[in-house]
């Protein structure tokens, strides 16, 4: 595995302190960009290049962000080298807004729809907080999912689910780590209640760890240093869970 420190935001500045998480969590990346926030149109094509160079070699890739914006340039990195390639989304927001000229935390997932991803290959895992004009678009994009309470009241079924999702092609995983309950991941921007617990995250997870070889990368985002140091601590160490789960993946 390869781990790749992405500290890239594009969050309208309140995403800032997501920038850095990268250096709690992990001791030592095999390679760091180098990104000025300020400049968006080459944040995109820098992460959008690393990516692709990455996903050229046939190991597992770990980009640790930033905030959800560095999703978008992967997410087409990824779409354009796998044509059968499937990518599974844990997030508590669809991320489905309206997309900006550089898509932010918020659209990026829409901004890929627009621009020819089959919403068909995307499944998107937890989201629970959906704005309207988000689920307009969700409803007629393919887009599939699975809630948290499916989780909760069928748990084999939501695996199955997510299995069959899975069951071919190249597959990438977009990790937001608010998909958690607000009480298990605090430091981030826009925790939500009535969210995963540790447990259902690894049940989930340990679908994904059966594609072996399939699994290209994943990426793991919006963890939000400017919030209250102890709950950076809560929130570094489950992030970290999640990590070391993917570290195993391809063992
Ligand atoms: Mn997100």
């Amino acid at each position: 595995m390869k781990l790749v420190k992405v500290p890239g935001v594009n969050g309208l500045g309140k995403t800032k302190g997501t920038r850095d998480f990268g250096d709690l969590l992990v001791s030592k990346f095999d390679k760091v960009l180098e990104l000025d926030n300020g400049n968006l149109e080459e944040q995109i094509i820098k992460i959008y290049d690393a990516a692709d160079e990455f996903f050229y070699h046939d190991e597992m890739i770990v980009f640790i962000g930033g905030d959800h914006s560095i999703s978008y340039p992967i997410a087409r990195a990824f779409f354009d080298k796998f044509e059968n390639g499937k990518m599974v989304v844990f997030d508590a927001h669809p991320d489905l807004m309206p997309p900006m000229k550089e898509p932010t935390h918020e659209e990026w997932l829409r901004a890929l729809v627009e621009q020819g991803v089959n919403g068909e290959d995307i499944l998107l895992i937890g989201a629970r907080k959906i704005e309207k004009e988000e689920g307009k678009f969700l409803a007629l994009s393919g887009i599939k999912t699975i809630t948290v309470d499916e989780v909760r009241y069928d748990l084999a079924r939501s695996l199955r689910k997510l299995r069959e999702f899975i069951s071919q092609g190249e597959v990438y995983v977009s990790f937001d780590v608010d998909v958690f309950d607000a009480r298990i991941v605090k430091a981030t921007g826009y925790p939500v209640k009535e969210g995963f617990d540790e447990e259902e995250i690894m049940n989930l997870l340990g679908v994904i760890s059966e594609v072996k070889e399939r699994l290209k990368g994943a990426d793991l985002v919006e963890v939000n240093l400017d919030f209250p140091k102890k709950h950076v601590a809560e929130t570094i160490s489950v992030a970290k869970k999640v990590l070391d789960k993917f570290e195993g993946m391809r063992k």
